[in-house]
């Protein structure tokens, strides 16, 4: 459904999840089991529940193909093993870029080019990242507090989850000795 008329509203999750165009996904972690690098703790994790890992909230608005798509994510803090809370990530499949603006928390924005490179932009209230067309992205919650942050795209993109569900990112970012770690993940079969 598409919104006709001009419109503002607070940045903020509450406010988001009252308007009834929004639409609202909740992923726990069986809907992403096979992501995480330690299978071992995903299996120990669920045999005693099923814990959400993060909500996004979408207002999709194809009113034409001008138009633009913006949503509120949130990522809950934790780590499965040693590996941060995260979304599962893709690529945009036709062209398509996109904005994303720290609202709260601190979070890493994990990319992966097409031809397989990886890069990592700090992600903190207030601060923004632009995400090229052709890059995958992926949201890391690195820190002790929920992660909070609007994303604006392009009302026209397709969203590719198959690419990442089947070769993965080159990177992983873990908790190593109460630090920050991004290695390379030895799974990754894109290129
Ligand atoms: C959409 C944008 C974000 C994500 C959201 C959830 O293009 O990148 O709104 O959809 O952060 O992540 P994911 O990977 O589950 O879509
Ligand atoms: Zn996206």
């Amino acid at each position: 459904m598409g919104l006709i008329a001009p419109f503002n509203l607070p940045l903020e999750l509450d406010a988001l999840r009252a308007l009834p165009s929004v639409h609202r996904v909740v992923r726990h972690l069986s809907d992403m089991k096979r992501i995480y690098h330690d299978q071992e703790a995903v299996a120990a994790i669920l045999s005693a529940g099923d814990p959400p890992i993060y909500e996004f909230l979408e207002l999709a608005n194809p009113t034409s193909d001008d138009s633009l798509s913006f949503g509120l994510t949130r990522i809950s803090p934790g780590k499965i093993g040693r590996e941060y809370h995260m979304t599962k990530g893709h690529f945009h499949l036709n062209a398509g870029d996109e904005i994303y603006v720290g609202l709260a928390g601190r979070g890493l924005l994990v990319l992966q080019s097409r031809d397989g490179q990886g890069r990592e932009l700090s992600m903190l209230p207030g601060s923004l990242c632009y995400v090229v067309t052709g890059w995958a992205h992926r949201t890391v919650n690195v820190g002790e507090d929920d992660l909070v942050f609007l994303s604006v795209w392009s009302a026209t993109v397709e969203h590719d989850y198959e690419t990442i569900d089947r070769h993965g990112f080159p990177q992983l970012v873990l908790a190593d000795a109460g630090r920050v770690a991004v290695i390379r993940n030895e799974r990754f079969t894109g290129r």
